[in-house]
């Protein structure tokens, strides 16, 4: 019985910002639990990659490269993927990105650029997916928040400020979505080893911090938040609504 709770069979699970770091892990993921798993992004060589790599996995997958920050891009997106694949019962907002510079500083244009693709993109990609989960009275929809969504760090403010409204957005629509039998919940990654933190990773004394800083003793790897996101995916968190599950190592609890 028990295991049968994580099993995603006869799911449709759309990850955005699946081409690479957290997203792609999530997508192997979810597909590894019997997910049929839509990949989005913008870069569509490595879409194919992706694709190409679950396919030959002998899992069902497709390639959806809408833009998730055009609202009329992801209404037509959405709509082609449910035409194609069929009712998406699993949605991860995952698609993100940071920039880092002292706030003074920050260009007007840069913060456009943050919110437009961290929190733009979760309400544009929300509201269309969630119109057909609320028909069908079920769905899952899992956003990535941070352990910035608790937390502040010098220089990236506008980033944080994204993943704080990430995690106030999860509650509101748990709230709101809940009577559908559709469960919104988020994940708090702490520190990943991506493509988004070779800079820190690089930096030697950043990442002595990170390590000192981190109950864990070290940075976390893609396929650790994997776990996480089945668990808020499957029949197993059925009950659970509104919650940001950190997967961080410990860092947020500890000084
Ligand atoms: C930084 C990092 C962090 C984390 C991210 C993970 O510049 O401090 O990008 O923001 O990697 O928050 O959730």
């Amino acid at each position: 019985m028990s295991l049968s709770l994580f099993n995603l069979e006869g799911k449709v699970a759309l990850v955005t910002g699946s081409g690479q770091g957290i997203g792609l892990a999530m997508a192997e993921g979810l597909s590894s639990a019997g997910a049929h798993v839509v990949l989005n992004g913008r870069d569509t060589a490595k879409l194919e990659a992706a694709r190409k790599a679950i396919a030959d996995a002998g899992r069902e997958v497709s390639v959806a490269a809408f833009d998730v920050t055009d609202q009329h891009a992801v209404e037509e997106g959405i709509a082609m993927v449910e035409a194609k694949a069929g009712p998406i019962d699993i949605l991860i907002n995952n698609a993100g990105m940071q920039k880092r510079g002292p706030f003074v500083d920050f260009a007007a244009a840069d913060w456009h650029q943050i919110v437009a693709t961290n929190l733009h993109s979760v309400f544009y990609v929300t509201r269309a997916v969630a119109k057909g989960m609320v028909e069908r009275k079920r769905g899952k929809i899992v956003s990535i928040g941070s352990v910035m969504s608790e937390l502040g760090r010098p220089t990236i403010v506008p980033y944080t400020a994204t993943k704080g409204a990430v995690k106030t957005m999860t509650r509101g629509l748990a709230a709101e979505l809940g009577k559908h039998n559709i469960q919104v919940n988020a994940i708090g990654p702490g520190y990943i080893v991506t493509e988004l933190n070779q800079a820190l990773i690089a930096d030697e004394a950043f990442s002595t911090w990170v390590k000192s800083r981190t109950p864990a003793g070290r940075w976390g790897e893609t396929k650790e938040l994997i776990g996480a996101a089945i668990f808020l995916s499957s029949t197993a968190s059925d009950y659970v609504n509104g919650h940001l599950l950190m997967v961080d190592g410990g860092l947020s609890v500890a000084v």
